[in-house]
């Protein structure tokens, strides 16, 4: 492939050069099968084929308007949609569950190699949830939280108690609609339930139900799972590193680790920081070990340990490809299947780590769990083993990478708004309302083989900035504008807007903050829950000038993080459409019906200059209902305002 061709499929160096290279190394990549697959099944992307029963598959057509059963469009379409809301809920919300599983153990003094590593932030959980925490042994106070987070899953005829931590308003509204979820596991069993041949048929109901299912997720799995990990692991503060290919190193053992649960990357973070592996490494004749990450669980070794990030979804091929990687260790959710095939022309060894994970091609590894730190350092020692397996002629590390700053947790944010002392949304709450930021937008999700890597996220984050917009990101959008030398302060500061240079300048935060993995966008939430309850923007989430954008999506986990977000008030922009089309009731109660049950609905926007003059309109919108757009007509700041700040 030529350099330039690449360059329409992917945005940064790195990555182009290596889709240069896997041609020269007839090595075939995600990037090749989007071509072969480019005639896509028109019945598929409209939403319209059900293969729910062995009556069918039926597919709607203008002939053939009704299943065998007699479901029209509008059912077939919903039902569909359901699953996939379901499917993302269940893989967040399982990723929780192993983490709470884990607490449990932990307190039970049950898991050796894992500790409660941040005792603050199980406390200030305790009291989040009611726990009894007072003078009471941390082991104690996690065992009762892990069997309450347990119940969260299990709650048969109560509610997901994490709900309580939205906005009192916010709650009304969910039960008001009849969308409050039970326990997390009932949902999605109850979605099963009635996608299922001959049960529910009424679209409305159906969407409603997708609504209720997201909910459990955003404000139950995967909220529990930031949180847990965050006991476990302890709470995220900002940190330096690095990102892009070019975090390998040639003269280094390269081991890469990629999925989503943090358990593994954890211990195998502690593993290359033995001193015994460090010199076992030497003695294989590698000037130590580089561990890096891909994906989402990339991100929460980042945020804690500073741990490069070698890159996103679909750099997973690119990076085995320059020939450098000893081993890529996978756990659960984004790992392709393609790997082992790519992995088969170099040396590197894919190793597979969880029984509900298994690759053709890959060799599988359990962790023992009575002793995984061995088991890891076992892992690690094979990757070293391996190192002198290169073949020197196959290598080429591109050299990019850019310095990052990640590990905006929300009580992060807070301390650096508002200091030490009186850590506080307040600053930002005022700096909303007199202007100088014109709102916080959630730019999450992954990248998509369909759509050119990075391109829209990064044209987006900077137009935003420009016009003193705050961005959230998280997922494969933060390791975007990672590469793109965004997360860097003074590069985002060059190009942001004078309001929110002033106030990052202020503050000391980059205008574009890196608040985690996909699982963290809960910790969006949390933020604009925290600007609710500091005052002044309204009572609700919807009235907050906030938008959530998901310009590269691909998996059914950004359709469940989209609904969680219209459930809770927040507009959420596509950059590419979900599979409703073949259901104009469908499309219209997604697209707008929704906005008058929840405030807030899904908007379609495949041009990144387009959307953020929908987001600054959308924004501007929220800012004349709240009466705070007078101020907009300000133009410069005098010292005593500079002061105030
Ligand atoms: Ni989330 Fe997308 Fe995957 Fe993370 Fe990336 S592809 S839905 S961003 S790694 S989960
Ligand atoms: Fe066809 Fe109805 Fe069976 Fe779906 S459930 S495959 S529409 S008969």
């Amino acid at each position: 492939m030529e350099y330039e061709i690449a360059l329409n499929k992917v945005s940064d160096d790195a990555s182009a050069k290596m889709l240069v290279k896997a041609e020269q190394d007839c090595v075939e990549t995600c990037f090749d099968r989007t071509e072969t697959q480019k005639t896509q099944c028109g019945f598929g992307k409209s939403g319209v084929c059900c293969r729910i029963c062995h009556m069918g598959p039926c597919r709607i057509t203008p002939k053939s308007p009704k299943g065998i059963c007699g479901a029209t469009a509008d059912t077939i379409v919903a039902r569909n949609f359901l699953r996939e809301v379901s499917g993302g809920t269940s893989a967040h919300s399982d990723h929780g569950r192993h983490l709470v599983l884990k607490l449990k153990e932990v307190a039970k003094g049950e898991a050796p190699g894992y500790e409660i590593k941040d005792e603050k932030t199980l406390k200030y959980a305790a009291k989040l949830y009611g726990v009894e925490y007072e003078e009471r042994d941390k082991n104690a106070i996690a065992l009762d939280l892990a069997n309450l987070f347990l119940n969260e899953f299990a709650e048969q005829e109560g509610f997901l108690k994490t709900l309580e931590l939205a906005p009192q308003k916010r709650q009304g509204i969910w039960n008001a609609k009849g969308i409050k979820p039970n326990g997390i596991d009932r949902m999605v069993v109850e979605s099963m339930h009635r996608t299922t041949m001959g049960v529910d048929h009424d679209y409305k109901n159906l969407l409603l139900h997708s609504f209720r299912t997201s909910l459990a997720d955003g404000w139950g799995g995967a909220r529990i799972a930031s949180i847990v990990s965050d006991i476990l692991f302890g709470s995220p503060k900002p940190v330096n590193s690095t990102s892009n290919l070019g975090v390998l190193k040639k003269e280094t053992v390269n081991i890469l680790i990629h999925g989503h649960e943090p358990e593994l990357s954890e211990i195998l973070t502690v593993a290359v920081g033995d001193p015994e592996i460090k010199e076992y490494a030497k003695s294989a004749g590698a000037d130590g070990i580089t561990l890096a990450g891909i994906c989402c669980t990339a991100n929460e070794i980042l945020m804690r340990h500073g741990v490069p990030v070698a890159g996103n979804v679909l750099q997973q091929e690119l990076a085995i490809i320059t020939g450098a990687v000893e081993m890529m260790v996978i756990d659960v959710q984004c790992c392709m299947p393609g790997l082992p095939d790519v992995a088969k022309n170099y040396h590197t060894e894919i190793i597979s780590t969880t029984d509900i994970a298994k690759t053709i091609g890959a060799d599988h590894v359990k962790m023992n769990a009575s002793d995984p730190i061995k088991s890891a350092k076992e892992l690690v020692k094979r990757a070293i083993d391996n190192y002198k397996n290169r073949a020197e002629e196959k290598i080429n590390i591109p050299s990019e990478k850019e310095p990052l700053v990640a590990g905006f947790s929300v009580q992060a944010i807070k301390h650096m708004l508002g200091g030490k002392y009186r850590a506080s949304f307040r600053p930002l709450n005022d700096a909303i309302i007199q202007n100088r930021i014109l709102g916080v937008v959630g730019l999450v999700g992954c990248n998509n083989a369909k759509q050119k890597a990075d391109s829209y996220t990064n044209i987006l984050t900077q137009e935003l900035i420009k016009r003193n917009v705050l961005l959230l990101q998280t997922g494969c959008a933060a390791i975007a504008s990672a590469k793109a030398g965004m997360l860097k302060p003074e590069v985002a500061l060059e190009m942001a807007g004078n309001g929110l240079k002033e106030v990052c300048e202020t503050v000391g935060i980059p205008p574009v903050l890196h608040l985690g993995s996909c699982v963290d966008n809960s910790r969006i939430l949390e933020a604009a829950t925290e600007v609710v309850l500091e005052g002044g923007l309204g009572d609700d989430l919807s009235m907050v000038p906030a938008v959530g954008i998901a310009p590269e999506w691909m998996s059914e986990k950004a359709i469940a993080i989209g609904c969680y977000f219209v459930a809770s008030g927040i507009d959420v922009i596509l950059g590419n459409p979900f599979y409703v089309s073949g259901s104009e009731k469908v499309s219209e109660y997604l697209h707008n019906g929704a906005k008058e049950d929840f405030g807030a609905c899904f908007h379609l926007i495949e041009d990144p200059y387009q959307a953020a003059d929908a987001i600054i309109e959308m924004l501007m919108k929220k800012r004349e209902a709240l009466g705070i757009n007078k101020k907009s007509e300000r133009k410069l700041l005098d010292m005593k305002d500079r002061r105030a700040l």
